[in-house]
């Protein structure tokens, strides 16, 4: 127990190091990152399928798609329409790491890139600790996994800028209460945004693309 702690302090010290790395180049570049978050199934990759569907003609993405096995995601994304897609198999491990990201992004080139988005193995405690280097972290919470999931995985939120409320079109059949899980996340986070959407019926989802377009547009005049 004595070693332990310093040891985890060292790994995540070196994974700071990278990610600060990786967040000085985006600066430069003036490019948006964004790390999707969530228990596993809320919602990410099919989000990201209909964003793809809704603005790949406007905008250049880059997509990282982290998952323990298979690389489906990143098969999903290519066949939206991503040509930019990149698959993380973390082989056993719970949350994508900033050596995991840097190493991808070693090898891709972002220029001209509007937007790079990663999205993290679904788990709602250990990526939450790790770095990538993003602007921010964007956690899911589908209506389905109950409104007081921001008080029993604090830290995802407290770490979190914005919130999405997904599957909408699910509510009526769920005991869930959209006011109560913001009044949640709130408690934790009280600078939390928040976001409704339905993927599948499509509610919400110019909220989202306003939301990407407008932090897009205030990174690149940061780099200005
Ligand atoms: N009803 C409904 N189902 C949805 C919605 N969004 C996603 N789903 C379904 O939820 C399931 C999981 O969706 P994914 O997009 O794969 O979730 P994910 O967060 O990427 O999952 P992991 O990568 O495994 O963590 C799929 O069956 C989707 O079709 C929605 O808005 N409404
Ligand atoms: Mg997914």
């Amino acid at each position: 127990m004595v070693k332990k702690i310093p040891v985890e302090k060292k790994v995540l010290s070196e994974n700071d190091r990278i990610a600060g790395e990786i967040r000085s180049r985006l600066k430069d570049l003036g490019l948006l990152s964004l790390n999707l978050v969530s228990s596993p199934g809320s919602g990410k990759t099919t989000l990201l399928e209909k964003t793809l569907e809704a603005l790949s003609d406007k905008l250049k993405m880059v997509l990282i798609a982290g998952d323990v096995q298979t690389d489906n995601d990143a098969a999903r994304l290519v066949k939206a329409g991503g040509t930019d897609v990149h698959p993380i198999m973390t082989r056993g491990a719970c949350h994508l790491d900033a050596n995991m990201v840097n190493k991808v992004l070693a090898e891709t080139s972002l220029d001209g890139a509007d937007l790079l988005i990663i999205e993290n193995v679904g788990n709602l405690v250990c990526p939450s600790s790790y770095d990538l280097g993003e602007d921010g972290k964007v956690v899911f919470v589908s209506v389905t996994e109950g409104d007081d999931k921001p008080l029993k995985y604090p830290g995802m939120f407290r770490r979190s800028s914005l919130m999405i409320v997904s599957k909408l079109d699910l509510l009526p059949h769920c005991q869930f209460d959209v006011a109560t899980v913001i009044e949640n996340a709130r408690t934790i986070n009280n600078d939390i945004e928040v976001i409704q959407l339905s993927s599948l019926t499509g509610d919400g989802m110019d909220e989202w693309y306003r939301w990407l377009k407008q932090n897009i547009q205030d990174k690149k005049q940061a780099a200005k």
